[in-house]
């Protein structure tokens, strides 16, 4: 818990927020800005600021509470699909991990995704990518 975290302050219940569900580990919540109607946000009740600080027993709760966010959006509200996502670090604007799940309808607007594509230079660039990555991937803790 931190206390100038406002994910943290609906966790505790000193914020209220209209919450959709909740159990020991995790909170699903309305998202006060939502791309579309039943827009939520799943977080971690223990404050982390990103997933990579979220200790390994955190990330089977929290993702188990994402796929029922997903399932409730199409069995409750009619969605086609959805789209969940997490920003880390860049476009987070709060620092306490949350997985936004968002319902997705066709012709609905939302077209592929938001970012640029930006491919490859060339096929020695993207060698050297997998190669840099795969790299990295082997350096990791298990
Ligand atoms: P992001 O850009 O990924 O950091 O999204 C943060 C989301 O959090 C944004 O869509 C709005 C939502 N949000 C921010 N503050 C509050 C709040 O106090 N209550 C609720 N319900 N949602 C919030």
């Amino acid at each position: 818990m931190k206390s100038e975290c406002v994910f943290c302050k609906i966790a505790s219940g000193t914020l209220p927020t209209d919450i959709i569900a909740e159990d020991e580990h995790t909170l699903t919540f309305l998202d006060n800005n939502p791309m579309f109607p039943g827009h939520m946000l799943v977080v971690p009740r223990r404050h982390s600021e990103t997933l990579t600080e979220l200790p390994d027993s955190e990330i089977a709760p929290l993702f188990k509470q994402v796929r029922r966010a997903t399932e409730a959006l199409i069995s409750g509200l009619g969605a086609e699909g959805s789209f969940m996502a997490i920003n880390h670090k860049i476009s987070q604007s709060v620092p306490h991990l949350h997985v936004h799940v968002i319902p997705r309808t066709k012709g609905d607007g939302m077209k592929g995704f938001f970012w640029p594509r930006r491919g490859y230079h060339n096929d020695e660039h993207r060698g050297e990518t997998v190669a840099k990555l795969r790299a990295a991937f082997n350096a990791l803790a298990t």
